[in-house]
């Protein structure tokens, strides 16, 4: 069970490419978690410990997930947003024009079919899809075994399409360099405001959808403004995926990261170089 929601992801089937897709029991959320106020104290007690070890044994898988991609050199990102906001359409446009620039490879993470996944796969990159059943997150261990079958190359992007979903997928580390929130401006503005464990927890948020702002009583410095309110340092791009806009500079930003995983990744090996003995 979910610990921020009581939600059953114990049924998370992942399907690699070419293969049949298969039960996954590895990530199991066990315990049964509610806050009801009206358990007895005992039992709330006990679900308290259950929720905190989920989260730390999520931690746990997270820290070697960033291990990995640090020595690797992969950037790797988480994208949250509610079911809609554009995450597979960005990562769509994002995969075309870094073509040749950049390997990506993505996960996608739905609760049922392998449409995102499909998506993906147009534009030549591999992506492997993870459908957590009635789970509404993707957790650490998940992401773990899709790396399996996933080619990691150094100086390159992971980019991890989560649940649409802006509660619980906040709590769930997946061992991303950073969470990029998308937010489309269909939404409205006070979701920051709403949601804002989200909104805390990413550090870069993409107001998407910017080209049907002349269609929409949406106020943009509002939602930029409520996103500061619970995250001072949150940066905001604002983008089109479908028109093009705002997309320069996200693709910026990712090169940017990118390359400062990289160097990290080549210092770490050269350090592990000159310390093994001859
Ligand atoms: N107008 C407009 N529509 C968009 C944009 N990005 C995505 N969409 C549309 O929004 C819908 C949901 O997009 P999708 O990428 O599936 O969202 P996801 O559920 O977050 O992956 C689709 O119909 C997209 O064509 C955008 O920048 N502008
Ligand atoms: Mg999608």
């Amino acid at each position: 069970m979910c610990s921020t929601c009581g939600c059953d992801g114990d049924g998370a089937t992942i399907e690699h490419h070419h293969e049949h897709p298969h039960h996954h029991p590895a990530h199991s959320h066990d315990g049964h978690i509610h806050s009801h106020s009206t358990a007895p104290e005992a039992e709330r007690v006990r679900r308290v410990a259950v929720e905190q070890d989920l989260l730390a044994r999520n931690n746990a898988q997270a820290s070697t997930n960033r291990r990995t991609f640090t020595q690797t050199g992969v950037l790797a990102l988480n994208l949250v947003s509610s079911p809609g906001s554009g995450k597979t359409t960005l990562l769509v446009k994002t995969i075309e024009r870094l073509a040749g620039q950049l390997p990506v490879a993505v996960i996608e993470g739905d609760q049922q079919t392998s449409l995102d996944a499909q998506r993906i796969r147009t534009t030549g990159a591999p992506a492997t899809q993870i459908n957590t059943g009635k789970g509404c997150h993707l957790d650490a261990t998940m992401v773990a075994d899709a790396l399996c079958a996933l080619p990691l190359a150094s100086g390159g992007l992971l980019l991890i399409e989560n649940v649409g979903n802006l509660v619980c997928p906040a709590s769930f580390d997946l061992g991303e360099a950073h969470k990029v929130v998308v937010l489309s401006v269909t939404e409205g503005e006070d979701k920051p405001l709403k949601y804002p464990d989200m909104f805390r927890a990413a550090d870069l948020m993409l107001l998407n959808k910017c080209d049907l702002l002349p269609h929409l009583d949406f106020d943009i410095a509002k939602a930029e403004a409520y996103a500061r309110q619970v995250h001072p340092a949150i940066r905001i791009i604002r983008v089109s995926a479908t028109q093009g806009e705002g997309m320069d500079e996200w693709l910026a930003w990712l090169q940017q990261q990118a390359r400062a995983c990289k160097v990290v990744a080549d210092t770490l090996g050269r350090a592990a170089a000159t310390t093994t003995p001859a």
